[in-house]
C-alpha cells in the first residue's frame, strides 16, 4: 500500500533556495505551562527582506491548536491555513503580528519541539522542531533577538529556563511564579530551548582571557549532582581550549546545560542553554566506563565548540549542515586528542569513521556531505555530515598547514558572525586565506562514496629513486555516476628495511585519475608509510607485503600506520581462514605473541597495545567481502582468536596480571590505556568460554572498583553457559538498578551474546518492567546494541533477529518517527549479504513499506533503501 497520501512526503531541493520573504528581527515569546496544556504567546516584529523576490509570508505550524491571530494588535483572519503551514499575503513591509496556540507537551511523544522528561518540560527544536511552538518561518537563515517569558507552578517547576541573561523573575498568583529571559545575540528559531523542571544545580565560574567571569551551571535531577564534576571539568577545559586554538571568546555571562533523560540525540547546542541526554554528562568511577568519560568531555565540548561553529555563524538552509557538524566535529576530535592521547583518538575516529561511515557510503542511503535533497532533515543527522564533514575539515587542515588554517578560521568568523551562510562560503575562506584554488577539492563536498586509491611502488637502484603510482576511483551512488578525480592529500613517510625512516612525512597531493610521485635519494629498497594519520578518508590498496607490513607494525613513526599495519595483516589473516579453516596462521600467531612479549618486557603505550591486540570488527571484516557472511566472518575470527589463547595463555595471564589496577582510579590516558589492556587481555583469555574463563571473568568482576571493569568482565561473560553469568548479570542489576544509564548496559550487555538462547533472553528483556520503548536510550540498549553490535544472531538465517527489529520500527513509526527511522540502519545495506539473508532482509524492509501510516522519516529511507 502507498504511504498515507494525504500528507504524501515532499522532496526539498537545495536548487530551489530562495531568501526568506520576511525578516523576524524581534521575537517575544510567553510560555503558561500547565499540566493538560501549554499555551503559547508569540509577538514577532516582522520587515520585508530587501534580498526576496516573494512577498507571501509563510509560517510553518505543526501539532498545534490555533487560538488567535493579531496584526499589529487587531485581530486577523486574511490567512491560509494548509498541509502545517500559516500563509499570508498582502502584508504592509512592517507590522508586529500576535499568535497565540495551545499545544500538548505532556503527550508528546515524538520528544521533538516542546515535550516532558519525567516531569521535566524540554525542548528539541533543532532542526524543525520550533513549529510544533508556534507559527513561524521555522528555518535557519531567519535571525531573530529572543526574549521569553515563562510562567508554571513553582512547587512542580522552581526552575525556569531559557537562552540568553535572566532579567526578571517573580511569583503569581496560584503558587505560580515566571522568568523573564533576554539573549541578546540575534539566533535562528532551531537554537531557542525552555526548560521547566524540578532539578538541582552544580556550580562552578569560569574566566574568559579577557578576565570575565562567567557562571557555569548544570542542572540535573536531585540525587546526580554528585556525577557532574567530570561535566564540568570538561567544560571549563574546552571554554580554555577554544580561546587558545581558535581564538574565540565566550561572551555572555552565563552558560547553562540541563541534563534529560528523553532525549533523541545525545546533546543540543541552544545558546547558552545546552540540553543534553543524561548519557553525556552523569559520570563516576562505579557508573560510568572509561569511553563514557572520554565521550562526556567529547560531546561537552562540542556543544561549547557550537557557540562559534553554528550559533555566532550558522546554517543558511539545512544543506548546509556539515557546515556546522563536520566543523564542530573537527574542532572536538582535535580537543580530545589534545586532552588525551592523539594517536589513540585518531584510530578510534578512524575505526568508527570504518565501522559506520564507510557501510552508509556503500549502501542506498549514501549522500553528499553537503546534499542536495531530502524529505525529512532530521534523516540528515548522518555519520557523513559529521565524521565525513570532519574529515573534509581535516584535510583543509593538512593543505593549508595550521597556521594558515587559524587565518582562514580567523576570516571565517569576521567575516561571518552574526550570519547564515552555507559551505562555500567556508571553503572561500580557507582559499583566501592561502591564496590557494579550492575548487577541486569542493567536490569532496558534492560528491558521495568513499574513493578508492590504489598504490604500488617501483625502487629504481642505478638512480636511487622510488616512484609511487597512484591510481583513484570514486565509486557511482544513488543519483551519481562518472565522478570527477578528487584532490587527496596523502601523508607519505618512506623506511629503509632496517626500520628507519629516511624520509620524514610529506603530504603528496593527489589531483589527477593516476599520477606518479617519485623521492629522490633513497639509497635501498623502501617500504613506504602511505596515509599516514589517514590523511584522507578513502580505501587505499597498496602491494605491501605481509612483511612489509610487519615491519611498519614495528617501527613505523606514525602511530595510526603501525596500528593500521597490524590490522592489515589480521584482516589478511582472517581472509585465508574464511578462504580454507585449515590455512597456516602460525607466522600471525607468532608475531601476536611478540607484542605480548614486548607488552611485558618494555615501556610501551598500553592504549596503543590494547587496540594493537584487536582484530577488526566483523562488521570492517565484511565490508572486504564481495558477499557478506556474518557467521562466516564470525567463525573465521574466533580461529584466530582460540589460536592466540592456545599458543599464548601463560604470557597472557602474565600480561594480565602485571596490569592489575594499582588501588587509586584515575581518569588519565595512562589509567584508561593499563585498564583497556587489561580488559583486552581479559577478553582474548576468556575466548573459549569454559568453566576456567567464567571463573576468571566473575573474579575480574568481584575485584572490580569501576565500570570499565564490571562491563569488561560482564561482556566475558555474556556467550557464557556457565552458572556465572546469571549470578554475576543478577548482582550487577541488584547493584545499580537505581542507575537508569547503567540498566541501560545491563540491557545491552546481554542481547551481544552469541550463544543458542539468544531470542529467547531477547524477548525477556523485551517484556521486562524496566524496558520502556518510549525512552530513546532504552531502545538504543537493547535494539541498537543488538542490531548493530550483534551481526551473527542480527542475520540469524532464521529471520528472528531481522523480525525483531522490524516489529521495533513499526512500533516506534507511531511513537517516535525520528528513532524509529534511525533503527532501519542495519537494514541498509541488505543487497551486500548472502542471497538468503537478502531475500529475508528486503521481506522485512518491504513489511515495514506497507505500513498504511508511515510517517515520513521512516518513508524516506526504507524507500530508498529499497529503491
Ligand atoms: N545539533 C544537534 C543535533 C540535533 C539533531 C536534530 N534532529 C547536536 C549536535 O550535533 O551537536
Ligand atoms: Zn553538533
Amino acid at each position: 500500500m502507498p504511504p498515507d497520501t494525504s500528507s504524501s512526503p515532499q522532496t526539498i531541493y537545495l536548487k530551489d533556495y530562495t531568501p526568506a520573504p520576511y525578516l523576524a528581527s524581534s521575537v517575544a515569546l510567553r510560555f503558561e505551562l500547565f499540566e493538560d496544556k501549554t499555551l503559547v504567546h508569540a509577538e514577532v516584529r516582522y520587515e520585508k527582506n530587501p534580498a526576496a523576490k516573494n512577498s507571501e509570508l509563510v509560517l510553518h505550524g505543526q501539532d498545534q491548536t490555533l487560538l488567535s491571530v493579531q496584526l499589529n494588535g487587531e485581530k486577523y483572519s486574511d490567512y491560509r491555513l494548509e498541509d502545517n503551514r500559516m500563509l499570508l499575503a498582502d502584508l504592509p513591509a512592517q507590522f508586529t503580528l500576535t499568535i497565540s496556540s495551545e499545544i500538548h507537551p505532556e503527550s508528546n511523544t515524538a520528544l521533538e519541539g516542546l515535550y516532558k522528561s519525567q516531569g521535566t518540560f524540554c525542548t528539541q527544536c533543532e532542526a524543525e522542531g520550533f513549529r510544533r511552538i508556534t507559527y513561524f518561518q521555522d528555518r535557519p537563515d531567519v535571525l531573530s533577538i529572543f526574549s521569553v517569558r515563562i510562567e508554571a507552578d513553582k512547587a512542580l517547576y522552581p526552575v525556569l529556563l531559557s537562552n540568553g541573561n535572566l532579567v526578571e523573575r517573580g511569583d503569581l498568583p496560584a503558587g505560580r511564579h515566571f522568568t523573564a529571559w533576554h539573549d541578546p545575540f540575534p539566533k535562528p528559531c532551531y537554537l531557542f530551548a525552555l526548560v521547566a523542571g524540578d532539578l538541582v544545580r552544580v556550580a562552578d565560574i569560569f574566566t574568559t582571557r579577557s578576565g570575565r567571569k562567567v557562571d557555569l551551571h548544570i542542572y540535573v535531577r536531585s540525587g546526580d549532582e554528585g556525577q557532574c564534576d567530570h561535566a564540568m571539568a570538561s567544560l571549563k577545559k574546552s571554554m580554555r581550549w577554544d580561546e587558545e586554538r581558535y581564538g574565540r571568546e565566550y561572551e555572555l555571562d552565563l552558560f547553562n546545560i540541563v541534563a534529560v533523560s528523553d532525549f533523541n540525540m545525545g546533546a543540543m547546542e541552544n545558546t547558552s542553554l545546552n540540553i543534553f541526554n543524561t548519557k553525556l554528562v552523569l559520570a563516576q568511577q562505579e557508573t560510568a566506563t572509561d569511553s563514557d568519560f572520554i565521550s562526556v568531555e567529547a560531546v561537552i565540548a562540542h556543544e561549547y565548540f557550537h557557540n562559534w561553529t553554528g550559533n555566532r555563524v550558522t546554517c543558511r538552509d539545512w544543506f548546509q549542515l556539515s557546515l556546522k557538524e563536520g566543523l564542530t566535529v573537527f574542532r572536538d576530535q582535535e580537543f580530545s586528542a589534545d586532552m588525551n592521547s592523539r594517536a589513540v583518538q585518531r584510530i578510534d575516529d578512524v575505526d568508527q569513521l570504518r565501522r559506520l561511515q564507510f557501510p552508509e557510503d556503500a549502501s542506498p542511503l549514501a549522500h553528499a556531505v553537503q546534499p542536495d535533497n531530502f524529505i525529512e532533515i532530521s534523516n540528515f543527522y548522518t555519520m557523513t555530515i559529521y565524521e565525513k564533514g570532519s574529515e573534509l575539515i581535516r584535510m583543509q587542515h593538512t593543505l593549508l598547514g595550521p597556521d594558515t588554517y587559524r587565518k582562514a578560521t580567523d576570516l571565517y568568523f569576521q567575516r561571518f558572525d552574526g550570519h547564515a551562510v552555507t559551505i562555500d562560503d567556508f571553503v572561500q575562506c580557507m582559499a583566501d586565506a592561502s591564496g590557494r584554488d579550492m575548487r577541486q577539492f569542493h567536490r569532496w563536498y558534492k560528491q558521495a562514496g568513499t574513493p578508492s586509491v590504489q598504490a604500488s611502488g617501483r625502487y629504481d637502484a642505478n638512480t636511487a629513486s622510488y616512484t609511487l603510482s597512484l591510481k583513484q576511483s570514486q565509486p557511482d551512488t544513488p543519483g551519481q555516476t562518472n565522478k570527477q578525480p578528487l584532490l587527496i592529500p596523502l601523508a607519505v613517510g618512506l623506511l629503509n628495511e632496517q626500520g628507519e625512516e629516511t624520509h620524514a612525512t610529506q603530504i603528496l597531493e593527489m589531483t589527477e585519475r593516476e599520477q606518479e610521485f617519485r623521492f629522490e635519494g633513497v639509497n635501498a629498497r623502501p617500504v613506504p608509510s602511505i596515509l599516514r594519520g589517514f590523511s584522507a578518508p578513502i580505501k587505499l590498496s597498496t602491494d605491501l607485503s605481509d612483511d612489509d607490513l610487519r615491519l611498519l607494525q614495528l617501527k613505523d613513526t606514525d602511530g595510526f600506520n603501525k596500528w593500521e599495519a597490524g590490522q592489515t595483516i589480521a584482516l589478511r589473516t582472517i581472509q585465508r581462514v574464511i578462504a580454507d579453516a585449515e590455512a597456516d596462521i602460525s607466522q600471525f600467531v607468532a608475531d601476536f605473541g611478540t607484542l605480548i612479549t614486548q607488552g611485558l618486557n618494555q615501556e610501551v603505550d598500553k592504549a596503543l597495545l590494547a587496540r594493537a591486540l584487536s582484530l577488526p570488527s566483523i562488521s570492517v571484516i565484511g565490508q572486504a567481502q564481495a558477499v557478506v557472511d556474518p557467521a562466516a566472518i564470525d567463525q573465521a575470527r574466533d580461529v584466530v582468536l582460540k589460536a592466540i589463547k592456545r599458543a599464548h595463555k601463560d604470557a597472557l595471564a602474565e600480561l594480565y596480571a602485571q596490569n592489575a589496577s594499582q588501588g587509586v582510579f584515575e581518569i588519565t590516558p595512562q589509567a584508561m590505556g593499563r585498564r583497556a589492556l587489561r580488559n583486552t587481555v581479559l577478553e582474548l583469555l576468556t575466548v573459549t568460554n569454559g568453566t576456567g574463563c567464567a571463573a576468571r571473568a566473575q573474579a575480574h568482576y568481584q575485584q572490580a572498583d569501576n565500570m570499565t571493569d564490571r562491563v569488561a568482565a560482564l561482556s566475558s561473560l555474556a556467550d557464557s553457559t556457565q552458572p556465572q553469568r546469571e549470578q554475576v548479570f543478577d548482582d550487577f542489576y541488584q547493584r545499580f538498578q537505581q542507575y537508569q544509564l547503567v540498566v541501560d548496559k545491563w540491557f545491552s550487555l546481554q542481547v551481544i551474546a552469541k550463544r543458542d538462547s539468544l531470542f529467547t533472553d531477547f524477548a525477556a528483556l523485551r517484556q521486562h518492567a524496566e524496558f520502556n520503548i518510549r525512552n530513546p536510550n532504552r531502545v538504543r540498549a537493547l535494539y541498537s546494541a543488538f542490531a548493530v553490535n550483534n551481526p551473527v544472531k542480527f542475520h540469524d538465517p532464521s529471520g528472528q533477529g531481522y523480525a525483531l527489529l522490524r516489529d521495533a520500527i513499526i512500533e516506534l513509526n507511531s511513537i517516535n518517527p525520528q528513532i524509529a527511522a534511525r533503527q532501519v540502519t542495519p537494514f541498509r545495506e541488505w543487497r551486500r549479504y548472502t542471497p538468503a539473508l537478502q531475500t529475508q532482509m528486503q521481506a522485512a524492509l518491504q513489511t515495514i513499506m506497507d505500513n498504511p501510516k508511515l510517517s515520513s522519516d521512516v518513508f524516506e529511507v526504507v524507500s530508498k533503501c529499497l529503491k
